[in-house]
């Protein structure tokens, strides 16, 4: 771990008001660390606009803007497309947004960077939910987890971003997750050289919203990952590469089982819960 953190630019000031065992706080600091100081970041409304700031304060120190739900991908677009005008190449743009702002709420604008070739880095941080709003539902909630619009547990699977980056052939795109610093890093770096859209789709621990033990994040993420629930993997250049393969699934219940968002699941809903998630690795597989 000090490995990681003897390097850090310290792009982010201590004291954001993010909950204590925040995913995402890690993520932005991890991600603004390999990105470096000439970079301008996209930020929507979501939990990562403790971030931004509120009024004339900020907690980072890079220049960036505020933008919408709707609309992250067309700012950094558009803040790319002005600096190229100027001969600016070098700066990162960096949009950096939660699954809401991604998978549900900002896709037709993701999707245009996507066919259009913008040389952006788009981040998603996965929080599964709606967290900043009070945890609603989002299309990147989980088979089964409760949240305030899901009461009952979510009864349709998880929308697959990385596929539909796929769909649009973009040079490079990559899951990650707090479970593994060492490969997130990697990918940003891959993300920051290539020349076009490039997207990283990452595992974000949300203790408040998932309801788990705040000193639990990281073992959280590794057993999403030991268990399959989130896949390790890059998509480069038309190809795809498992980043980490566990040399056997762990049952899925030691995942649930750590967390406030899935304990009204019963046993034969547990079991539906590892059949979508052990399907889904396999398809996954049979396709490398
Ligand atoms: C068009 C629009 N709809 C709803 C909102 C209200 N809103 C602000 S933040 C937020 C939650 C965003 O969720 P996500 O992108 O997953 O980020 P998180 O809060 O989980 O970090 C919502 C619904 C908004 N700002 N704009
Ligand atoms: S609600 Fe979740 S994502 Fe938002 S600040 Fe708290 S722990 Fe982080
Ligand atoms: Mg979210």
């Amino acid at each position: 771990m000090y490995k990681i953190y003897k390097d850090s630019k310290g792009l982010v000031a201590h004291g954001v008001s993010a909950c204590a065992g925040c995913g995402l706080e890690l993520i932005i600091r991890n991600v603004l660390d390999v990105l470096g100081e000439d970079t301008i970041i996209v930020i929507p409304p979501g939990c990562s606009a403790l971030f931004s700031g509120f009024g004339k304060e900020t907690a980072l120190k890079i220049a960036g803007i505020q933008g919408n739900l709707e609309n992250t991908a067309a700012y950094a677009a558009g803040i790319k497309a002005g600096l190229q005008i100027q001969g600016n190449e070098h700066t990162t743009v960096l949009a950096f947004a939660g699954d809401g702002a991604t998978v549900d709420i900002g896709i037709q604008a993701l999707s245009g960077v996507m066919e259009r070739r913008d040389k952006i880095v788009y981040v998603c941080y996965d929080n599964e939910a709606y967290m900043n709003t009070g945890i609603q539902g989002s299309s990147s909630t989980p088979l089964g987890a409760n949240t305030t619009t899901t009461p009952t547990g979510k009864n349709t699977s998880r929308k697959d971003l990385i596929k539909i980056a796929e769909a649009h052939d973009i040079p490079y795109a990559a899951t990650a997750s707090v479970a593994n610093l060492v490969d997130l890093r990697k990918k940003v770096q891959k993300a920051k050289d290539t020349d076009g859209p490039a997207l990283l789709h990452i595992h974000t621990p949300c203790p408040t919203g998932w309801g788990f033990d705040t000193a639990k994040s990281i073992e959280i993420s590794k057993e999403a990952v030991n268990t399959g629930a989130w896949i390790l993997y890059e998509y480069e250049a038309g190809v795809r590469k498992i980043s980490y393969k566990p040399k056997e699934l762990r049952p899925i219940s030691n995942y649930l089982k750590l967390q406030g968002r899935f304990k009204h699941l019963k046993e034969n809903e547990i079991v539906e819960v590892q059949d979508e998630i052990v399907s889904r690795f396999h398809k996954f597989m049979s396709e490398l």
